[in-house]
């Protein structure tokens, strides 16, 4: 099944200049880039775009790494991309990643951890028109 999911690269990880080096990850499994675009969040946004978390410890702690520098946020389009990327990506605790995912060999902890993936087709669908209108997608 062809799908699209949310994926972005973290401050951590374009801090430490790995943009490319993490989406060729995601081309060399098959996954196109079909969007993108670098933001600086607003805490506002960062807030709202993890409100499933608020009532978790480490919810504010995310928001201020999330909001620490900019991100490249992007749409993954692909054959079951929202589990091909989760499985790209790793486990969230770099502790527990699989050698060769991204986590694995970007992440410094289970916050600063790189990259962040969409966890269902329906959250994939959420979190799109979260930061994309349909004219800024190129489906192909
Ligand atoms: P995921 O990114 O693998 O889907 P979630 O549980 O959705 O993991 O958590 C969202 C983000 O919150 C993680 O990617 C990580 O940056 C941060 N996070 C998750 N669990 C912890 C924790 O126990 N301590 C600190 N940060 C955490
Ligand atoms: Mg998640």
């Amino acid at each position: 099944m062809q799908e699209q999911t949310l994926s972005i690269i973290k401050p951590d990880a374009v801090e430490k200049n790995q943009i490319g080096n993490i989406l060729a990850r995601f081309e060399k499994e098959g996954l196109k880039i079909v969007a993108a675009k670098m933001l600086h969040l607003p805490e506002e946004t960062a807030k709202k775009f993890y409100i499933v978390h608020k009532d978790r410890p480490f919810y504010m702690d995310l928001v201020r790494f999330m909001i620490s520098g900019p991100i490249l946020v992007l749409i993954l389009e692909g054959a079951d991309a929202v589990a091909k990327n989760r499985k790209i990506m790793g486990a969230t605790d770099l502790a527990k990643a699989e050698k060769g995912t991204i986590r694995k060999d970007f992440a410094e902890s289970i916050e600063r951890n790189a990259v962040h993936g969409s966890d269902s087709k329906e959250n994939a669908k959420v979190e799109i028109e979260f930061f994309f209108t349909k004219k800024e997608i190129f489906s192909r």
